[in-house]
């Protein structure tokens, strides 16, 4: 390895991914930096090192959605014998407090983290000037140039506004709502992910008037039947959907916070336009990698279409000492644990000879709507594409938690289903369930997919009663016998 750069290796970006690819560099003795830098929001919202999912993504996602689960629990209660004061209001600027303070400490235990490694933390935008070279430049427009033998970029995504009159103006995303200072009164959400469905979901559940409006399906790339089932409940649950239309413009009706905003969609089939009037709109139609402003062009790294770094199975570019990890890699998967994952692989591969790769198959991953969605594998469309449905038996059943008994809350809003491969001894391609907790198990029964575990191991395996996660182990009713999979009672 030439010693002529200053770093062995510079991260741009300290996320998820790029933290620990810097951590595990470091500790196997690589001179490394990362340079973080948050761009504020259209409307002005900052944060500190971690990136997205500490400070906008997972965790006050996470900690909101358990304000939510709460709102059930309070409900409950009473039907427990709790003696829950009939009138319950929640306080909004509590809430958002309490997170902040956390995601506070985080960030804080990072920048600690990061000393202790002997990693440079250098708090600002990097930009490429050519092939091994940044140019960086901090808060006060000082700038530095760094060299490094070795650069990842790990810059992550940021929400995508709709080209609209007023999007940028009057709109929020992801990136302003776990902080926002006020109550968000009546609220639309645009886009029918995860997050705008998250959002719609916790807000909901915290006594807000909200409104999906959603373009198409719900859930694009998720299996269908699950998805539609979360809508269902999530409009039971009294949030309404508006289908087939999309936001054309948003003006400003009344200034204040939260103000009043009227918002103009049209009708995807064509139909005359819709308008109605909200406090907060919050757009979340997607993401687009932080790949635009970063003097790509001076690397002759290749990007994709949609602006993802290209790499190859060990998350390198065609330039052979730039790599991507994380969300701005073509191909990957936007989540947490698996820019960590490719991170610390990444590194150990680069400074201590390993040859591991990170294995992008049968990642688990969970929805945070109110009713928690664990999938595991590939959805029912994902597998008959695959297999083809005559090869397929798939095992499914409502279940009735044990806690929702006493609470009287119905019988068949959740629901489990094992996705099989016959001429595979019945080989557990797809694992979904909606239910409390489903990301805690979806995470357990994830290793056992990733161990090609069959219906068999499934049947085989004793449940722990009284538990939802049991439900797993006794599936006997067949999609194709067409028997009504619904909860006895
Ligand atoms: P990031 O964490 O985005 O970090 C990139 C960093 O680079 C940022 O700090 C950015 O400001 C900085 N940066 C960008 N360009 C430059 C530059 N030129 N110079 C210096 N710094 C730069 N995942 C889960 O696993 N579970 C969840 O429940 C979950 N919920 C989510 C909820 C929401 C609302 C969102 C938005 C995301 C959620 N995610 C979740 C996804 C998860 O947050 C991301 O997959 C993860 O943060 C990606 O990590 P990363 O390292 O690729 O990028
Ligand atoms: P996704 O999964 O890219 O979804 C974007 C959503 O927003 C989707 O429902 C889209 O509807 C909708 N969308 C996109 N553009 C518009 C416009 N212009 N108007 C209205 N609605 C729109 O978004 P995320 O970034 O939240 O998800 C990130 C990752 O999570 C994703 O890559 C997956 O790996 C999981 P559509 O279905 O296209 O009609």
């Amino acid at each position: 390895r030439t010693h002529s750069y200053e770093y062995d290796m510079v991260i741009i970006g300290g996320g998820s991914g790029g933290l620990a690819a810097s951590k595990e560099a470091a500790k196997l003795g690589a001179k490394v930096a990362v340079v973080d830098f948050v761009k504020p929001t259209p409307s002005g919202t900052t944060w500190g090192l971690g990136g997205t999912c500490v400070n906008v993504g997972c965790i006050p996602k996470k900690l909101m959605h358990q304000a939510a689960v709460l709102s059930h629990c309070l409900e409950d209660s009473v039907a427990f014998g709790w003696k829950t004061p009939e009138k319950i209001s929640h306080d909004w600027a509590a809430l958002v407090e309490g997170v902040q303070s956390h995601i506070g400490s985080l960030n804080w235990g990072y920048r600690v983290q990061l000393r202790d490694k002997k990693v440079d933390y250098i708090n600002a935008y990097a930009k490429f000037t050519d092939p091994h070279t940044l140019q960086t430049v901090d808060r006060r427009g000082k700038e530095r140039t760094i060299t490094a033998d070795q650069i990842v970029l790990a810059a992550g995504g940021r929400p995508r506004y709709p080209d609209i009159p007023g999007a940028k103006e009057y709109c929020i995303t992801s990136d302003d709502i776990f902080s926002l200072p006020h109550a968000p009164g009546k609220t639309l959400l645009v886009g029918a992910s995860y997050i705008a469905l998250e959002c719609a979901g916790f807000l909901a559940n915290l006594g807000y008037d909200v409104t999906v409006m959603v373009r198409s399906i719900f859930l694009r790339g998720f299996d269908q039947q699950m998805a539609n089932k979360i809508a269902e409940y999530m409009e039971k649950q009294g949030v309404k959907f508006i289908r087939g239309a999309v936001p054309t413009k948003v003006e400003q009706i009344e200034a204040g916070s939260p103000g009043t905003l009227r918002v103009t969609a049209a009708p995807t089939d064509g139909g005359e336009a819709i308008t109605g009037e909200y406090n907060t709109v919050v757009v979340a139609i997607g993401r687009d990698p932080c790949t635009s402003d970063i003097g790509i062009e001076n690397t002759g790294a290749e990007l994709a279409k949609n602006g993802k770094l290209i790499v190859d199975d060990v998350e390198r570019s065609n330039v052979p000492h730039i790599y991507g990890i994380g969300d701005m890699i073509e191909g990957g998967l936007e989540l947490t644990p698996v820019a960590i994952q490719a991170g610390k692989l990444l590194s150990k591969r680069i400074f201590a000879d390993a040859t591991k790769k990170m294995d992008y198959r049968n990642v688990p991953t969970t929805v945070f709507t109110p009713l928690e969605y664990g999938c595991c594998g590939l959805s029912e469309e994902a597998a008959i594409a695959k297999y083809g449905e005559d090869d397929l038996e798939i095992y499914h059943t409502n279940f009735w938690p044990l806690e929702f008994t006493v609470a009287h809350r119905p019988e068949n809003d959740c629901y489990a289903k094992l996705i099989c491969v016959k001429s595979q001894n019945e080989l557990v391609v797809g694992f979904h369930i909606l239910g409390p907790n489903a990301g805690e198990i979806t995470q357990g029964y994830a290793i056992a997919l990733q161990m090609k575990a069959t219906k068999e191991n499934f049947d085989d395996l004793v449940g722990i009663h009284p538990t939802c996660a049991e439900t797993l182990t006794t599936m006997n009713i067949t999609k194709k016998s067409g028997a009504d999979p619904a909860a006895s009672g």
